[in-house]
């Protein structure tokens, strides 16, 4: 789903300066969460685009949705602070932006290292299907990807694809494997706003089909010692998310907000020779949280 930016709405954005954003804890503060609402809904088309988003994130079948933001990038720059308040400020419609790292600011770099793991995040490689902070008793309900620069030898496209639709796609053994306490993946140290480590964890928890977490990394499978026939079924479920996956490039400006309670995403491999690319010049994105307040309900 791709939600471009009505003429008038970007002309007014241009010219509109947000105000620098406050912090409470590690989420954004609710004073500024009104002050950007205030100066944005006045605004010819704001209100109908941000329920546009909203729409497309949680509607039956929905789950992402990509923001064009490339004319706001071009007008302002990438690097323009007022460029990244009205990313946030469009964020902030769908639900509370906050980061589970303490240590790093609030939108995240994710650049490309060359000598990373090249299936994890950052990594040159197939990053394979996963929601973010899988092993958090309370995932993000958002993430959220910010394209500044993407790979100028042209690889790295976004995979992304329905994971209710992929479980209900398997057979009722391979669901009922998932639904047990036998899959576990990577660290959890000094995070924010997740919940507790969930180690080990259920794919499948107890939520009425269709709802709830696909609590998944198809990096488990390489990287976490798992009982072998728990392994198979969560390897028929990352085979059954790739065959319904949808694949697109993002743009300089493309924002991707995905549910994570509906989609998983990742992203196929950058282009080979990355060590040829100045590391200025290499692919750039930015990362940003959410969390929808309680209740289910968007943060408006
Ligand atoms: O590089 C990308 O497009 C995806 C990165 C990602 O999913 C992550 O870092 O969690
Ligand atoms: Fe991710």
């Amino acid at each position: 789903m791709f939600i471009d930016i009505p003429g008038e709405l970007k002309a007014v954005l241009i010219d509109r300066l947000l105000p620098p954003w406050e912090l409470d804890g590690s989420f954004l503060a609710q004073s500024t969460i009104a002050e950007y609402r205030t100066e944005l809904t006045a605004t010819p088309r704001f209100e109908e685009t941000a329920a546009t988003l909203r729409n497309a994130l949680t509607a039956e079948g929905g789950g992402y949705a990509v923001l064009r933001l490339g004319n706001l990038a071009k007008a302002l720059g990438t690097n323009d602070d007022r460029f990244l308040r009205l990313a946030t400020a469009f964020a902030a419609e769908v639900a509370v932006p906050f980061s589970p790292f303490p240590r790093w600011p609030l939108w995240k770099d994710i650049g490309v290292k060359v000598d990373k793991d090249p299936g994890k995040s950052s990594g040159i490689g197939y990053n394979a299907f996963h929601m973010d902070l899988v092993n958090g008793t309370l995932p993000p309900d958002y993430t959220t990807l910010l394209c500044v620069r993407r790979d100028p030898l042209g690889g790295g496209p976004s995979i992304l694809s329905d994971a209710h639709a992929a479980v209900a796609r398997l057979s009722e053994n391979s669901r009922a494997l998932l639904a047990e306490s036998a899959y576990h993946y990577g660290t959890f140290f000094d995070l924010f706003g997740v919940g507790e480590e969930y180690k080990p964890f259920p794919i499948l928890d107890c939520s009425a089909p269709g709802e709830g977490f696909v609590r998944f990394t198809a990096k488990m499978l390489e990287r976490s010692r798992l009982g072998r026939a728990h392994a198979d079924a969560a390897r028929e479920l990352a085979e059954e998310l790739v065959r319904g996956q949808v694949l697109f490039m993002l743009q300089r400006g493309d924002y991707l907000i995905v549910n994570q309670r509906c989609f998983l995403h990742g992203r196929e491999a950058l282009h080979s020779g990355q060590e040829t690319v100045p590391v200025a010049a290499r692919r750039l994105l930015l990362q940003l949280f959410l969390r929808a307040p309680a209740g289910g309900g968007s943060a408006s």
